[in-house]
């Protein structure tokens, strides 16, 4: 059976979590393929609100099997407290939850070459989450990782030490002040490591072969936004994963043949949390609104959120990296009252209108042009048809459509499973 893919289509936080949980009671299977507990999927239901950072989103229905794949990094003590925050729930995780063998572990180390790494960079820093996402995938490609695997081996804290020993060098080689008490981290970490060690391990590529030979159907989730793709992305403020398409491909071992539909998730304005190229943003009472209205706070990190109109242009380049067969389009609530609208739809580029994204971004050498609609001052939160949304959201959602030659089939009107509207 085919795979279908969930990918965010900007800077992240496009509002992934909602659409998955959405989508779970169609599928067998919710799967992580990238990213770690930089990550915060924020799911609303019953009046409560759920923010997960490495556990795919079907974890709350009781049918889907939920696998975190290959390509995760997981934090042992971070995945620790998503579990424990299940349990509140009286969510029985044991059968639902399974974890690739090939997976890389962050060790606390992580954390600390990260916040060091960032203070050394002092202004040019990424902004990065500092949950050791970097350090962690670079220990990966240097071939020096420790996998969610190796804890079934007897020489795993060997290893363990080898590694975290080589981190404290390249830690005081950075000469920045860093204050940590590693034997508390460790003790934190080692604990976590036995709560892990309960669930069920598997090499999770033979058991998604096995899965689909089955008939069964399988969600890969994204994490983070096509904008912040390690190749992609705005580098060098980009996470170091693979959040397009192809990330779906390595980070759970689906071959590309096997995949169906793309869902491509993006906001109705733009939004980036952490440092880099952003050529919509606003600095005006416009981005307050939306900042405002949307609550737009990063769900990791509680860092407020860099707010701006829709980049039609970013968005055409990532419909088309991905491959994205359906369009959703998140929080067009967050624009009602606004007299007018603008969406990005070219840029000012060296003298020149160019229509696609330039190799340099920054805004000294891009300036968004703009084409203006006017807006809608209904509150469309309880609208439940397509047909019964204003007139001047509806040709807004047909000119994005037609610009990006793909179809928007949900556009949500609040943060409740209820408040979505299919198309
Ligand atoms: P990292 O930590 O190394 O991956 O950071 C590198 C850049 O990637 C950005 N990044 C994100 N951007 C949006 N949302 C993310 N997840 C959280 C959320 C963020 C939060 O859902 O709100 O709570 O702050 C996420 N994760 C990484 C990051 O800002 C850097 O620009
Ligand atoms: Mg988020």
């Amino acid at each position: 059976m085919a795979v279908d893919l969930l990918l965010g289509l900007q800077w992240g936080d496009e509002g992934k979590g909602k659409v998955v949980d959405y989508l779970t009671k169609n599928y067998d299977s919710i799967a992580r393929f990238q990213g770690g507990p930089n990550a915060g999927h924020t799911l609303e239901f019953d009046g409560i609100k759920h923010v997960l950072h490495t556990i795919p989103s079907g974890i709350f229905h009781k049918d889907a099997i939920n696998i975190v794949g290959n390509g995760v990094v997981i934090d042992p003590v971070i995945f620790q407290k998503e579990l424990d925050g299940l349990e509140k729930f009286k969510i029985d995780y044991k059968k639902s939850l399974l974890i690739s063998r090939k997976a890389h572990l962050i060790l606390p180390t992580h954390r600390l070459l990260d916040a060091a790494s960032e203070t050394a960079k002092g202004k040019a820093k990424i902004g990065s989450t500092l949950k050791g996402i970097g350090p962690t995938y670079m220990d990966k490609t240097g071939r020096n990782g420790l996998r969610i695997g190796d804890l079934e081996m007897d020489d795993w804290k060997e290893k363990y030490r080898q590694l975290a020993n080589k981190h404290q060098k390249m830690i005081e080689f950075y000469n920045v002040d860093v204050q940590y008490d590693l034997k508390e981290l460790e003790h934190e970490f080692f604990k976590a490591i036995e709560k892990i060690k309960e669930l069920t391990f598997i090499d999770s590529e033979e058991y998604i072969h096995r899965f689909q030979a089955e008939g069964k159907t399988i969600l890969a989730e994204g994490a983070q936004g096509s904008l912040l793709d390690i190749d992609f992305g705005t580098y060098p403020f980009v996470t170091s994963s693979n959040t397009t398409a192809a990330g779906a491909c390595t980070g759970l071992g689906i071959a590309p043949t096997k995949i169906k539909d793309v869902f491509g998730i993006f906001k109705a304005y733009t939004t980036r949390v952490g440092s880099g190229p952003f050529p919509t943003e606003l600095f005006d009472a416009d981005g307050e609104r939306m900042a405002k209205v949307g609550h737009e706070f990063g769900a990791t990190t509680g860092r407020s959120r860099r707010c701006g109109w829709l980049d039609l242009v970013a968005l055409k380049y990532t419909t088309q990296i991905n491959g994205v067969t359906e369009l959703m389009m998140m929080k067009a609530d967050v624009l009602s009252g606004f007299d007018t609208l603008k969406v990005c739809v070219g840029y000012e580029y060296k003298g020149e209108k160019i229509a696609h994204l330039p190799f340099n971004i920054e805004s000294e050498n891009v300036k968004p042009i703009y084409k203006e609609f006017e807006g809608w001052s209904e509150d469309i939160t309880k609208v439940k048809d397509y047909d019964a949304l204003p007139k001047n959201l509806k040709t807004y959602v047909e000119f994005i459509e037609k610009e990006l030659k793909t179809p928007i089939k949900l556009v949500s009107v609040g943060p409740d499973r209820k408040e979505t509207i299919l198309i």
